[in-house]
């Protein structure tokens, strides 16, 4: 392996702790710092190598913390800087570094930036989308209810938390942007002093020690001259298609590298929403491009998704693959991928792409194969790494999450839907909630997750009295082993790490069967060049047959996720069980 070629952040396994869900210190019923830091041991013993935490900053909360009102402030909710050293000092002591989650894109409406702009003050007027709204009779698009009478707002883009995104501020007498929630005004980033102070609160965090970031909605940062109006008939109007990977996006994210993280050896990911190319990817990682370490895509998370947050599609496995194809093979030898198929907005993989019912462990151990076997760094979401599932919410009112409310509150307005029992069972499919339940600890009250008497800020999961991080840590056949036992194979094994991607079975619905293999000049250090890995997705047995250029290769085997799994010398044909995952390294 070419050293040049290394980096700790390909080598890692990073885990996302969502501070509010994950563990409560003070007994209020919110996850906070306290409550993380009691559990850093718990990190250490699973055997990741970083933390990616997400928003602990200055918030009125309207987006969880995704609406930040000081960027240099850790909020109340979660605790003090105090307690935000006490978890970066714990998690370095235990050799896992420490990436927090930035927003560059918008702050809150409550943000001193945003007031001082409102108020045309401080040199900061332009420093947010303000522009004036148009007669009303001359635009074809609903205006809706605020604003002068007669005004429609400048261009007809939804927000993706519904409604406008645009929202009328009586004060400034103008309309001002906003692509998410009305209380997360969009930054200009057109403005140089708007890129600088967000180049200095990042160097904030920097300067406190951290290893990295996790940039929010990175893709976002430049709009399209004008504001042109979209398609009515796309989703949000068309701002999901016109604002993403902008004319002066790579100027912009290029220029943070180029300001804040040069000369730093960090874990840099950018999340990237919309339909985001592999071409359009590999210039914000390749080593010319904007100097990010990775992305996150939606290619995968979209399958089997309709345009509305409830609507469900069928899929297959190929169209899975097909996915998974392009970004190996397209970012090779050109960028790194990120794996994931769970965050803090996603729905658990289990409910997702697996079987929640009679294959719960089978499923998410099969699909933790796949997250720790492809090329790329593997993210484990909270709560993943013991399969959980989706919970079930019974009523609107169960829900916490602004973009799950305010989507079904206007559809429900607009008449686009009868009631919320029509939109029920997708919720329960693609809620961001879903992900967002208070972690399992034990069987006890509250799941261990905050004290006995305290009223958790949302429901727990039904299954928590059988799926908890206790039951498991103590049976070494539980999801969370095999996790920990991946998570170790994949640190001990270069060829899983950098070893090239090829699929056998690109067009097989059931089987999903590739190798890793390591160039000549990194498999001399290793201890095997070549890996065979073979997944039986589904619930009936499959038929597995190496490809010719493998077939009676000599081999171990290294990992199985069903018990009894017969230890062969040589990659030969079997008969994969229901969610058999199969990890065989070439000798
Ligand atoms: O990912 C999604 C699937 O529904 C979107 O809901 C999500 O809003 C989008 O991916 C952007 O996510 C990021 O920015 C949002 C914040 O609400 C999300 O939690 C964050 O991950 C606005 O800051």
């Amino acid at each position: 392996m070419d050293e040049a070629a290394r980096a700790w952040w390909k080598e890692a396994t990073v885990y996302q702790v969502y501070p509010r869900s994950f563990a409560d210190g003070d007994g209020d019923g919110v996850g906070d710092l306290s409550g993380l830091a009691s559990r850093a041991d718990y990190l250490a013993d699973l055997g990741v190598d970083v933390g990616w935490l997400t928003p602990v900053y200055e918030s009125p909360m309207a987006d969880n913390g995704y609406d930040v009102a000081d960027y240099r402030a850790v909020d109340d909710t979660f605790g003090s800087m105090a307690d935000w050293r006490a978890v970066r000092d714990a998690l370095h002591e235990r050799d896992i570094r420490l990436v927090m989650d930035f927003v560059p894109n918008h702050t809150s409406d409550e943000h001193a930036w945003f007031r001082a702009s409102r108020a045309r003050e401080d040199g900061k007027a332009d420093w947010y989308h303000w522009a004036d709204g148009v007669d009303a009779d001359t635009v074809a698009y609903d205006a809706p209810d605020e604003g002068p009478s007669g005004e429609a707002p400048p261009n007809n883009w939804r927000s993706f938390f519904g409604g406008p995104a645009w929202t009328y501020d009586d004060e400034r007498g103008q309309w001002y942007l906003h692509l998410f929630d009305p209380k997360q005004p969009d930054l200009d980033w057109s403005v140089p002093a708007v890129r600088a102070a967000i180049h200095d609160e990042l160097r904030y965090w920097l300067d406190e020690g951290i290893d990295g970031f996790r940039l929010d909605v990175v893709n976002l940062l430049s709009k399209p001259d004008g504001y042109p109006s979209g398609d009515e008939s796309e989703p949000f109007n068309g701002s999901l298609r016109l604002v993403p990977d902008g004319s002066r996006i790579h100027e912009y994210v290029s220029g943070m590298s180029e300001a804040v993280f040069a000369g730093h050896d960090l874990l840099t990911v950018g999340e990237c929403i919309g339909d985001l190319s592999v071409e359009e990817a590999a210039r914000y990682v390749e080593p010319d491009g904007d100097g990010l370490s990775m992305v996150f895509h939606f290619g995968h998370v979209g399958i089997g998704r309709g345009d509305a947050l409830w609507e469900r599609e069928p899929w297959s496995l190929t169209d899975l693959k097909a996915v998974f194809d392009r970004w190996q093979n397209g970012l090779a030898g050109r960028g790194w991928n990120s794996l994931y198929f769970e965050n803090h907005d996603q729905p658990r993989v289990v409910s997702r792409f697996g079987d929640d019912g009679d294959y719960r462990l089978e499923s998410a151990t099969c699909i933790a194969t796949l997250l720790h076997t492809l090329c790329g760094t593997p993210y484990v979401y909270q709560g993943q790494e013991l399969g959980q599932t989706n919970p079930t919410f019974e009523s609107l009112a169960e829900f916490r999450d602004v973009e799950t409310v305010r989507t079904v509150e206007e559809a429900l307005a607009a008449g686009e839907i009868e009631s919320f029992d029509d939109v029920r069972d997708g919720l329960n499919a693609h809620s961001r909630d879903t992900s967002r339940t208070p972690m399992q600890w034990t069987d006890g009250p509250n799941a261990g997750f905050t004290d006995p008497d305290a009223e958790p800020w949302i429901r727990l999961h039904e299954d928590y009295r059988e799926v908890n991080v206790e039951a498991q840590r103590s049976d070494p056949d539980s999801v969370w082993h095999y996790y920990r036992r991946l998570i170790d194979l994949r640190a001990a094994n270069d060829v899983l790490v950098y070893g090239a991607y090829e699929n056998h079975t690109p067009e097989d619905e059931q089987v999903w069967a590739y190798s890793r293999t390591l160039g000549d000049e990194a498999a001399a250090g290793a201890e095997s060049d070549r890996a065979f890995v073979a997944l039986n997705w589904g619930g009936e047995p499959a038929r597995v047959e190496p490809p010719a250029s493998l077939a009676g290769a000599a081999a171990t085997l290294a990992l199985s996720n069903r018990d009894g799994a017969p230890a062969p010398e040589r990659v030969e044909p079997y008969t994969a069980r229901p969610w058999e995952a199969r990890v065989y390294l070439l000798d």
